[in-house]
Parts: structure tokens; sequence; C-alpha cells
């Protein structure tokens, strides 16, 4: 019997495996040292079977450098959220990006020998590349894309939807570096009749089991085709970290962000619509036709989820903040709109009953999120809340409140609210 211990070395995920005997073994004992780099004094009358505090629950907020301030949903596997505030930056920071895993992070990635494989149906000849022959071969785009997890919000959900609670902070903006997928796939061939693109990835199933994949969904050929789908190794000027797909992830901006997978080393040119795994079922899938709260769904009447819905937040100030009376209270955030752009801004101050237009920048690239500011006069003392309503260039706004009831949560991008206090 074998006893796993993961931590964090250099960076590095270890895996240490501990044999059954009473005490523990002198090499156990080395590699724990080596790990700790210092001696564990008494380290011989360690009982066998206790994992010493410092390989312990590893602390996710040293292991992602993340800020203490995010929240943990979930540790089998790695879930964690930011708060609306946390995400005030115009470019989310690594340390406030949510993190959202369905196995288990790859261990011992070795660089050198990391290739990328694109086969499939559809492809004209199998080709795989190295990272270098990647970074080498083919033009390097920068681009701020939008990643929202399509469970975002799915807390606010009555009945109650299973998984991650996810409430506001499963968005981010990052820049991402890389190259056009469409220049790989290219480079490759790609046949008349690919109707779709599938990634295939080295986290591990959370059974451990290697013939089983924790996720493998895909997106359309015309999606794949898009300039700013990238073949990213690079997340805000640096190596990506290793918890958001170091050496190699696939973003495509503006859709569930479960389509941009992460330490991917396959992709498949399907001559139809993926069939890997979270791509059935009702997964990333919502009731084709609206339905009411609670209702069942048969799989055949659920339809794969593509765009994401427009949606806003206010970053400034933090909800709860308390200001003079007199003083104008300023609020900022962003908006976005999936494939769209945002067209319009407005917010209240009187629960929706009136709504004021305040201005929103255009991106900076298409599918990157859009900023919006504004200066609020409130007429007296007490309590307020700010609403943020974001509408597209359809024309299509935020609901006030929950929009459309679906079995697993997808899809809430009912308007913001903050609450103010003025004294
Ligand atoms: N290989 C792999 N890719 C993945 C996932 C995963 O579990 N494994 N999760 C997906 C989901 S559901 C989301 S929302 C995003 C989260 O990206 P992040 O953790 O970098 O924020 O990655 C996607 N890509
Ligand atoms: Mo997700």
């Amino acid at each position: 019997m074998q006893l796993k211990i993961l931590t964090l070395h250099n960076n590095q995920l270890l895996t240490i495996s501990v044999e059954r005997r009473k005490f523990v073994s002198k090499t156990l004992l080395a590699t724990m040292i080596g790990a700790l780099g210092t001696d564990i004094v008494f380290g011989k009358l360690l009982p066998l079977d206790y994992v010493p505090l410092a390989f312990q629950d590893p602390d996710p907020f040293k292991m992602f450098q993340i800020d203490p301030e995010m929240v943990v949903l979930n540790e089998k596997p790695w879930n964690i959220e930011a708060k609306a505030h946390m995400l005030d930056d115009k470019i989310t920071p690594n340390k406030f990006m949510f993190v959202r895993n369905n196995g288990i992070i790859p261990e011992n990635i070795d660089l050198a020998n990391w290739s990328l494989t694109i086969d499939g149906e559809s492809v004209i000849k199998s080709k795989t590349y190295s990272l270098t022959e990647l970074k080498s071969k083919f033009k390097t785009y920068t681009y701020q894309l939008l990643l929202e997890c399509g469970g975002n919000g799915r807390s606010e959900f009555d009945p109650p939807a299973k998984g991650n609670q996810w409430t506001v902070g499963a968005v981010s903006c990052a820049s991402w570096t890389g190259v056009r997928l469409r220049d790989v796939l290219e480079d490759a061939g790609i046949k008349k009749n690919a109707v779709y693109i599938g990634y295939h990835a080295t986290d591990l199933h959370l059974s451990r089991d290697p013939g089983k994949e924790p996720i493998s969904r895909g997106v359309p050929i015309s999606k794949a085709l898009q300039d700013e789908t990238l073949l990213a190794y690079q997340m805000n000027g640096k190596d990506i970290p290793l918890v958001h797909g170091h050496p190699l992830r696939l973003v495509a901006g503006g859709w569930p962000a479960s389509v941009s997978g992460k330490w991917i080393n396959r992709i498949s040119i399907r001559n139809k619509v993926h069939d890997g795994e979270k791509m059935e079922g009702s997964s990333y899938r919502m009731p084709c036709k609206p339905i009411a709260p609670g209702e069942n769904v048969p799989d055949e009447a659920m339809c794969i989820i593509e765009s994401m819905p427009v949606k806003s937040i206010i970053t400034y100030p933090k909800s709860g903040a308390m200001l003079p009376k007199g003083k104008k209270l300023k609020i900022r955030g962003h908006a976005w709109a999936g494939e769209l752009q945002v067209a319009e801004m407005h917010y209240s101050i009187d629960y929706g009953a009136t709504w004021t237009s305040c201005p929103v920048e255009k991106p900076v690239n298409r599918l990157a999120w859009q900023h919006f500011s504004a200066d609020i006069s409130l007429p007296q003392e007490g309590y307020y809340e700010v609403w943020a309503k974001a509408t597209d260039s359809r024309g299509v706004s935020q609901p006030m409140l929950l929009p459309g009831w679906n079995p697993k949560g997808y899809l809430n991008n009912a308007c913001h609210r903050i609450a103010i206090k003025i004294t």
C-alpha cells in the first residue's frame, strides 16, 4: 500500500510515495529533507502514517501565489474565485485570477519533451510540434481575452444547482500571448468536412485512472479559426502559471471558459461535433427552450452553450462601503458580451425603477472586457444599492434578477449589485 503526498517544490508539484512500515524509511526521510531544504531533526522517530505538517494540506494561496482573500470553493479539485472588488484592474493580475479545475493538475511537466499533436478525422496530415517549433514557426500575437466559467453566478439558482457555488468571481480578462490556432491547424491542413475541434490535455482524472479524461471540450471550426483564438504560452507577459495551463493552453475568449483547455497536448480536427468528456449530456448545455424552475429536461432537449451573454461587474467600491454625505460616489467596473460588444451601460440607485447611462470604453481588442465608470449623487443619508446593467450591440440587456433556471446553473448574468451607506 502506498500513501501519496503532494507538495510544491520549486514550483513543481512533487509526488512522494510512502511505503507502509512502522517508521518512515531512510529514503523517504531523505526525500522529505531534500524537499524541505533543511534537516528533519528526530526524523527517525516519525511514525509511519504521519504526514509532517509541512507536507499536509498544501496551502493554495502559497502554492498558486494567489491573494489570501481569494475564496476556495473546493480543494479536490481546486476551485477558487475572486471577490468583485479584487477584479478592479483593467487586466486581471495572476493573483486575482479564478481557478477552475475538473481533475488533478499535471505533475512533473517535462518542457523539453512537451509536444502538441494535431490529428482527427478532418486533418489533412497529422502533425506533432515541440514547444520550440510552435514558438519559432508561427507568428506571435497578444490579446486581452475574457474568460468566464459557464457556471459563474450558479450560487443564486433556486432550486439550487449542484456544482461549485460560484458567486461573481469566476471571470478574468488577462493578456494572453501565443500563436494563432488557425495558423497551426492550417499548417497541418484542414479538410473541407471539418466541423469542430476538440482538445486533449494532460491533467489527471480525479480517480487517477489514466484511461479517463477529466475534460475534453472544443469549439466549432469557425470559432477555432478566429484571429483571437490562441494557443497561448504566456499570461500577463510571463510563462502561464502551472494552475492556469502551463506550458500550453487554448484561449477562446467570450465562450464558456471550459472550451479554453489548459495543459493541452493534442487537438483533433473533427468531422462531427466533438464528443469528448463534458461535451454531452447536460454538461455546459442549456435547455434549448425556456423551462420552469426545477423542471426535468431530457438530454436531447439541451443545447451546447456558445457565446456567453452580456454581463457586467462593479469592482469599485467594495460592496458595503460607507461615504460621507455630500460627496459624489465614484463607481467603476467592467462589462462584456461574449462574441458581441457592450454598446451601453446604465446604473440604478432605486432598485431598477430608473436608470442613468454612463460611459463605457471600447474594448482594447475584440473579446476583451470594457471599462465603465460613473460619478453618482446620492440624495440623502441612508442605505442604497447600486445596480449595473450592460446592453450588447444587438440591444439585449442583462436581466435585473436571475434569468432562466437550468439544471446545471449556467449563465446567470443578472445585474451586479453593491450596497452603499451614506453617513
Ligand atoms: N485541461 C483542462 N482544461 C480546463 C479545465 C480543466 O479542468 N482541465 N477547466 C476548464 C474550465 S471549466 C474553466 S472555467 C477554465 C478555468 O481556467 P482558469 O483556471 O485558468 O481560470 O479552464 C478550462 N480548461
Ligand atoms: Mo468552467
